[in-house]
């Protein structure tokens, strides 16, 4: 679907002006959207599992650990597969107004595709450089859209998403080294012909939503803080998009469809997008380990 036809639906979470702006700019800053008693759970799943990481010596498929991870100062850098972490997961993405949201920037049909908690430690641990996410899972056309919720209230010194405006419309990066090996980010002679000083940071209270399209351009910085940053992101597509490599990190509920109905014709968009490796068979740790995310 075009922008277009997507806006001839009537809105259902966002204003009409925040669904332009965010095909406007590749990506959305919406405050005050999520129910107040949905926020609580979510704080309070996020504390929980972090409280049982304590217990866990290794990352494993539910946990990304960070190297000075201990019982004592424990560094969760993300949840895997978030929705098969606990049930109030799933009935978040499929039940509540974040399902309503990705309609609102993907159309009608709306198919899940994976999720995760980033936790950015105090610190310089999980500094995230600059890339796309589409490059990871890549779909039949560019309707995949990243909803983050804020779980805290979220500053320009905690480190949040920063996102290249326009970047959506640009190119999509190969995300290798020279050699061919995956890095998980835009090489810097590719980003040396990009306007860094344009980005925008998607800072807002707890319970904003945030949105990326799968093309935009975004980093996020080191926290500078003494708070963690906690983040869900759930991503979601139109159901007329199809993966068409592995997903990095599959989900019992990856292809689900949560809004309208499952696509009988599938879009394809002509614009290429060069192939990631095979994660079934290579493995996916996370974007920290891609990255070689630096620690304290
Ligand atoms: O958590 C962050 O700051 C960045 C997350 C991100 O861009 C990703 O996981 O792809």
């Amino acid at each position: 679907m075009t922008p277009e036809t997507i806006l001839s639906f009537p809105a259902r979470v966002l204003t009409e002006e925040q669904r332009r702006r965010y095909f406007e700019t590749g990506f959305l800053v919406a405050p005050g959207v999520i129910p107040r008693a949905w926020l609580s759970r979510l704080v309070e799943l996020s504390k929980s599992f972090v409280e049982h990481s304590r217990s866990v010596s290794g990352s494993n498929e539910a946990f990304d650990l960070g190297p000075n991870h201990s019982p004592a100062t424990p560094h969760v850098r993300r949840l895997r597969a978030l929705v098969d972490r606990h049930p109030d997961f799933w009935g978040f993405a499929a039940d509540s107004p974040l399902a309503d949201i990705a309609a609102d920037l993907v159309g009608p049909d709306v198919k899940f595709h994976s999720s995760k908690l980033n936790y950015k430690w105090p610190g310089h641990g999980e500094i995230v450089k600059w890339h796309q996410d589409i490059p990871a899972w890549p779909h039949t056309n560019y309707s995949p859209v990243t909803l983050g919720v804020h779980l805290d209230d979220v500053g320009p010194e905690q480190g949040p998403l920063t996102c290249i405006p326009g970047s959506h419309r640009g190119p999509i990066f190969v995300h290798r080294d020279r050699g061919g090996s995956w890095t998980g980010s835009v090489a810097d002679r590719d980003m040396n012909g990009v306007d860094q000083s344009r980005a925008e940071d998607l800072v807002g209270p707890a319970g904003t939503v945030i949105a990326i399209n799968c093309r935009t351009l975004h980093a996020s910085r080191a926290n500078a803080t003494d708070r963690v940053r906690p983040l869900p992101l759930f991503v979601y597509s139109s159901a007329d998009a199809f993966a068409w490599m592995p997903a990095p990190t599959p989900t019992s509920k990856t292809g689900a469809i949560v809004r309208g109905e499952a696509a009988r014709t599938a879009h394809l968009d002509p614009t290429p997008c060069p192939v990631p490796p095979d994660w079934s068979k290579q493995g996916y740790g996370s974007i920290f380990v891609a990255q070689g995310a630096e620690v304290d």
